[in-house]
């Protein structure tokens, strides 16, 4: 049985909601980021992690490839070209969308006062706009990949949520649609039961 550390409120959305699409049962330990509870399972106490036979694993985009490929969803065979474009589309969000909305957080309120500079908001906001532009481009049909829904839907829709709670430049209609198409999945609004 898997267990997952972490809350739906950061980056363990993103593997809870991998587990509800593929209907794999697991164990949830919502401790906080960084926090001496969650330390108790993880060195770092960052969040996610994964526990598996006695074993913690981090890093959730790690952690949802290994979820969709041992279970078979959610992506494309390796060696596939849907998987070329599928992993286009995960390393174009890591880069310009989640490291944007991190160097913000690490800003605002991960680092201490005296390492947070304000003056690099404005910029990232400007990066993330160009980026709402760029996803929109690379747009098949419903879904990133066309009519089948993948973990790069996940990770769109958390880093599209994330930019709501961080008042980052709001995403235009076909987005804003997109994002609304992916939350009403049922294994969304159950992987939202810790909240
Ligand atoms: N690359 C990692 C980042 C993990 C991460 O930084 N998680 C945040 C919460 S979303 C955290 O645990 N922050 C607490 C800290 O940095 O101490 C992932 O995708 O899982």
């Amino acid at each position: 049985m898997y267990t997952v550390l972490g809350s739906t409120r950061n980056r363990t959305l993103r593997v809870i909601w991998t587990l509800e699409e593929l209907g794999v049962p697991y164990n949830q330990i919502a401790e906080m980021p960084g926090s001496r509870d969650a330390k108790v399972y993880s060195k770092t106490g960052k969040v996610p992690a994964l526990i598996l036979d006695g074993e913690v694993f981090t890093d959730s985009i790690a952690i949802i490839y290994f979820l969709s490929d041992r279970h078979n969803g959610l992506t494309f065979p390796t060696g596939s070209l849907d998987r070329l474009r599928m992993d286009g589309h995960i390393n174009f969000l890591l880069e310009e969308f989640d490291s944007l909305l991190w160097v913000a957080a690490k800003n605002s309120f991960i680092n201490p006062p005296a390492y947070r500079v304000e003056a690099v908001k404005p910029v990232l906001k400007w990066e993330f706009e160009r980026s709402l532009k760029r996803l929109e481009d690379r747009f098949q049909g419903d879904y990133l990949m066309g009519d089948t829904f993948t973990i790069a839907d996940i990770l769109a829709t958390h880093c599209l949520n994330w930019a709501i709670n961080a008042k980052f430049p709001e995403a235009n209609t076909t987005l804003k649609n997109y994002a609304k198409r992916c939350r009403g999945r049922q294994a969304y609004k159950r992987s939202l039961a810790d909240t």
